[in-house]
């Protein structure tokens, strides 16, 4: 070969290793639109737009979520965010956090149509929003990626079919009713109501918001029982902390939880598997706030590319005082 034949061989090398340096450095098709939150690292910043943090299931789902951004700490960053339990916090945190060029957000959309906005700029900022345990108006896989979370509908029937199953069908029931406008909030009253309507002796006496917490479903069930007093047969509450509250109410009132008036609920947290065994709560149908692995295999999915389906719903159990004291251990 003579010289001028070599160099040009070693300048088509060259542009060969340009090229290939070039394509290594260019990002996946689903990238989520070349952030820069994580400065360059090559790691994914992760944001986790938490709802609240003030008891046991949310701080349990928060915990999770940390734990498994920590056992992937070569791959990703990951930013917390609280919303003290108020939808316009919310709002503002997702805007922060695309502010901050994240590479995608998990949201737990506090209230069914308050986050809108939000998750309209994060699509048009090209950062993924997966949705995490609450669900949101809109398409997934157009207006967000994916819902990952527990089919609460279906809660909502397996807690009517136990009152059904154990009232002997005739029942005055009240209902603690989880924060008005949250995803949850409703398909845990229609699954509820899809079931025990049909049956004739079973009669909701009252339902009432109470906001997921144990304060409001004590004050809320201390009302609840000068209203309709003994009439009352059965409380559903829509999670563990107002069955928690209820408990107390009725406990105050000289009323007989559990045993007089039937306690059930939703989440399985420690506490209420605790008060199973005591005998004051009968049965809380799971809902697992236990989100950490699935979520951020997800997003790991959706960045190589691969096809995500639009909800990805996880198993619930069902805890009683059969199987409470088995469980009791590794609850939260
Ligand atoms: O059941 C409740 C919490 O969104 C599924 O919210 C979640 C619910 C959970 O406050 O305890």
């Amino acid at each position: 070969m003579n010289f001028s034949n070599k160099l040009k061989v070693l300048s088509l090398i060259a542009v060969l290793l340009v090229a290939a340096l070039a394509g290594c450095e260019r990002k996946p098709a689903n990238s989520g639109g070349g952030n820069t939150a994580n400065g360059g690292s090559g790691k994914k910043t992760i944001g986790f737009a938490q709802s609240e943090t003030d008891n046991p299931w949310r701080i349990a789902e928060t915990k999770s979520m940390q734990d498994e951004a920590a056992k992937r700490a070569d791959k990703f960053d990951f930013v917390l965010t609280n919303a003290q339990g108020q939808t316009s916090k919310q709002v503002s945190d997702v805007e922060d956090l695309i502010a901050r060029r994240v590479d995608a957000i998990f949201l737990v959309p506090r209230e069914a149509e308050g986050l809108t906005a939000a998750l309209q700029r994060a699509k048009e900022a090209k950062i993924p929003v997966i949705l995490i345990d609450r669900e949101h108006n809109g398409t997934a896989g157009v207006d967000f990626v994916t819902f990952i979370g527990s089919n609460f509908v279906e809660e909502g029937q397996r807690v009517g079919e136990w009152v059904v199953n154990n009232t002997g069908g005739n029942a005055g029931v009240v209902v603690l009713e989880g924060n008005a406008g949250a995803s949850v909030a409703r398909d845990r009253n229609k699954g509820f109501r899809d079931v025990v309507d049909k049956v004739p002796g079973i009669k909701v006496l009252a339902s009432q918001p109470a906001d997921f917490k144990r304060a409001n479903g004590q004050a809320v069930m201390e009302n609840l029982i000068q209203a309709h007093g003994k009439n009352i047969t059965v409380v559903y509450a829509h999670n563990d902390e107002m069955a928690l509250g209820a408990i107390q109410a009725l406990k105050t009132a000289g009323m007989n939880p559990g045993k007089d008036v039937k306690v059930v609920s939703v989440d399985g947290q420690r506490s209420a598997l605790e008060a199973i065994i005591a005998g004051d709560l009968n049965v809380s149908v799971e809902c697992n706030p236990r989100f950490g692995p699935i979520a951020f295999d997800t997003i790991e999915k959706y960045f190589r590319g691969e096809q995500i389906p639009p909800k990805i719903i996880v198993p619930d159990r069902l805890f009683d005082a059969s199987n409470a004291a088995q469980f009791v251990a590794e609850a939260y």
